[in-house]
């Protein structure tokens, strides 16, 4: 029986990712590194330290900054990221996410939200949709970046379900490979992401009752 469906944020929620791309770029220009919204598809769903570590590496300056250092960037970025979240309303949910959650409230099924982003609570709120979920998975306690299953293991303890009983959602590739992981049925949000158990283009595909199929199938 499906008991819970728990979403990743950046990407399916809202489309921040552009917001963590721009904040990187300039980080990264400062730095004399040249990186491309295609190099930071590779981002997505990866902790902001990891980020930085892969930035660093692409640079080919993975040795050229202390720990100390390392945080001082990680927090620049994180600066101009929360500035640009400013932004965010209601409005800037992707199309769909509002009704789908709804739809998922009233079918009584636990809604659960597994990002790895620290500022995943300040940007429920400013979407105006920290109370639609049951539980959030505290990315401060989690060791392991996506594709490592840990935030969605986290998610379904949480929620009191066990992985078999929910699906997951995301955009990235590294998500997917989590959520499979984690042992879950996976939805992707996007084309490319051949190991979803189901593939959507966008958004405003995900229905409750898309959902209910792909369970059911
Ligand atoms: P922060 P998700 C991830 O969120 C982003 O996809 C990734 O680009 C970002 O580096 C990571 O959160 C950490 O975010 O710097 O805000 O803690 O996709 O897991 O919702
Ligand atoms: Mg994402």
């Amino acid at each position: 029986m499906l008991k819970a469906i728990i979403f990743d944020l950046d990407g399916v929620i809202t489309d921040t990712a552009h917001l963590h791309f721009l904040a990187w770029q300039r980080v990264a220009v400062q730095i004399g590194i040249h990186i491309d919204e295609e190099f930071n598809a590779g981002l997505k769903g990866i902790s902001r330290m990891d980020s930085l570590a892969r930035i660093l590496r692409h640079g080919g300056k993975e040795k050229a900054y202390s720990q100390a250092e390392c945080v001082q960037l990680a927090q620049t970025k994180n600066t101009l990221y929360v500035e640009s979240l400013k932004g965010l309303t209601r409005d800037s949910l992707l199309p769909g996410i509002a009704q789908v959650l709804a739809d998922i409230r009233e079918a009584n099924v636990r809604i659960g939200l597994a990002s790895v982003s620290l500022n995943a609570p300040a940007i429920l709120k400013a979407l105006e949709i920290d109370r639609a979920f049951d539980f959030c998975a505290d990315a401060s306690r989690i060791q392991h970046s996506k594709p490592h299953p840990e935030i969605f293991l986290a998610a379904c303890a949480g929620l009191d379900v066990t992985p078999e009983q929910a699906i997951g959602i995301e955009d990235a590739q590294a998500g997917v490979a989590a959520i499979n992981a984690a042992r879950m049925l996976s939805v992707g949000i996007g084309d490319d992401l051949f190991d979803a158990g189901l593939r959507l283009s966008s958004t405003d595909e995900l229905t409750w009752h898309c959902l209910t199929d792909f369970w059911h199938a």
